[in-house]
């Protein structure tokens, strides 16, 4: 790791200004939490160990249909993009592996960017294929479906551009491969919803048959858009029984915003782990859709419910608990940077307090139909400030203890405004 792009000498002068402080708010939050039994070491510990990988996608500037606004200094390619994850990773030290999305990451030479991203610190997560936009010269349209079209020529297509995800991902050093798919319909009537789901899960069987045996195929389901009448995997219910139907390695991935507003994520959740089919997920936030909004910047609760319920899962493993986690968001109006650094936070925050839940506390309650007290157990965990855990685990693993603060202070974009090239204006992809 000698390319780092951030200066370890910034970071520690960065640090030695509030470590201090630092110091204080973790003793004093270690004396509060030790009167309820807690060891914030122990807390600190778990924090250290937890990571959750960025979406090369999310370093550039989203946009929505209308518009977007590029930034200078801007990543334009996967080498750029993997400049920006480092410093995210560098400073916030939870996020050192990168999702790739092909073939927006393609490269010549997949050996040499799995050396480059090592020599920046990040090894590399699910890879994501793309079958929901048409490229130039591509031979079959995606216009009507990709897995599930009725076109057998864009299935084959479709089927073999997962296979080649698969193919760089084994160079790469990924162990997941990512689908989801925009297929769909736009009006009642478009398509024959029994026959689109078969065509989907035979493209499907055939993905899963070139996947290697340590691999896992992961379904992510989504309720609209770019289909506006009917989705094929819909939702977690499609999602599941595909990959049930499809095979033991097919797991589901839970995108938080693909979801109808107010629907009981963490349920959800809790009904895959049951039945061993919780795959990963790609955390964001959204009011209204699809909105891939900074995790934890609208509902942070739900997003603590959701890491509760995970905390459960892992101590209830039954068939056992590996779900991948990562972001997948459009930052539209802030620096990608901020917006991953300041969702990392969130993500890892929630993490920490699902750990301080009394679990005994709350089965007890459970148990005795205590339901003011079930309540309190988690109300307890949610209202402490994890703040200062979450830092001193950064500080002790070489990262900023106000991240922002430190990247700002890095000048680290507007460097990169005077090397990289402008990103041209246009519609922006979600
Ligand atoms: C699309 O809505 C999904 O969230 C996918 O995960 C997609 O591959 C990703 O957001 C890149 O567009
Ligand atoms: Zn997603
Ligand atoms: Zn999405
Ligand atoms: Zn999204």
């Amino acid at each position: 790791m000698s390319n780092l792009p951030i200066s370890a000498d910034l970071i520690a002068e960065h640090n030695a200004k509030g470590l201090e402080a630092l110091h204080e708010d973790y003793e004093a939050l270690g004396r509060k939490l030790a009167r309820t039994g807690i060891d914030i070491d122990a807390i600190k510990k778990r924090v250290a160990g937890f990571s959750v990988a960025v979406p090369s996608w999310g370093a550039g500037r989203g946009g929505t249909r209308f518009a977007k606004f590029p930034i200078p200094g801007e990543p334009t390619n996967i080498h750029e993009k993997l400049e920006d994850c480092s410093v995210i990773n560098q400073l916030s030290t939870v996020t050192p592996r990168v999702s790739p999305h092909f073939p927006w990451d393609k490269v010549a030479d997949y050996k040499a960017l799995r050396e480059e991203a090592s020599e920046l610190g990040l090894g590399w997560d699910a890879v994501n294929s793309n079958t929901f936009q048409d490229q130039v010269g591509q031979a079959h349209t995606y216009a009507n479906g990709s897995l599930s079209s009725q076109d057998a020529g864009a299935r084959q297509q479709a089927v073999e551009h997962n296979i080649e995800c698969i193919e760089i991902g084994r160079q790469l050093g990924s162990t997941d491969l990512t689908v989801w798919v925009g297929d769909g319909t736009n009006f009642p009537g478009q398509q024959d919803f029994a026959r689109s789901l078969d065509r989907y899960l035979d493209s499907a069987a055939q993905i899963y048959a070139a996947l290697p045996g340590d691999w896992r195929m992961l379904l992510e389901h989504k309720m609209f858009e770019p289909a506006f009448y009917s989705t094929v995997i819909s939702d977690w219910g499609s999602s599941i029984l595909a990959a049930q139907t499809i095979g033991e390695r097919c797991k589901c991935l839970v995108d938080l915003g693909h979801h109808a507003p107010n629907v009981n994520i963490e349920q959800i959740v809790a009904r895959l782990h049951r039945f061993g089919k919780l795959g990963g997920f790609h955390f964001n936030d959204s009011k209204y859709g699809d909105d891939d909004l900074d995790s934890g910047s609208i509902n942070p609760h739900q997003l603590f419910l959701v890491f509760n319920e995970l905390a459960e899962a892992e101590a209830n493993p039954r068939d056992g608990f590996n779900p991948s986690y990562m972001i997948d968001q459009s930052h539209n109006v802030t620096d990608p940077i901020e917006s991953m650094l300041s969702s990392a936070e969130a993500i890892t925050a929630c993490f920490a307090k699902a750990s301080l839940v009394d679990r005994a506390a709350l089965h007890g309650a459970q148990e005795a139909n205590d339901t003011m007290m079930a309540f309190q157990a988690l109300r307890r965990a949610y209202n402490v400030d994890v703040a200062p855990i979450l830092a001193m685990a950064r500080v002790e693993a070489g990262g900023a203890i106000d991240v922002l603060a430190a990247y700002r202070a890095s000048g680290y974009r507007a460097r990169k405004a005077q090397e990289r090239k402008a990103v041209g204006l246009g519609a922006g992809i979600v």
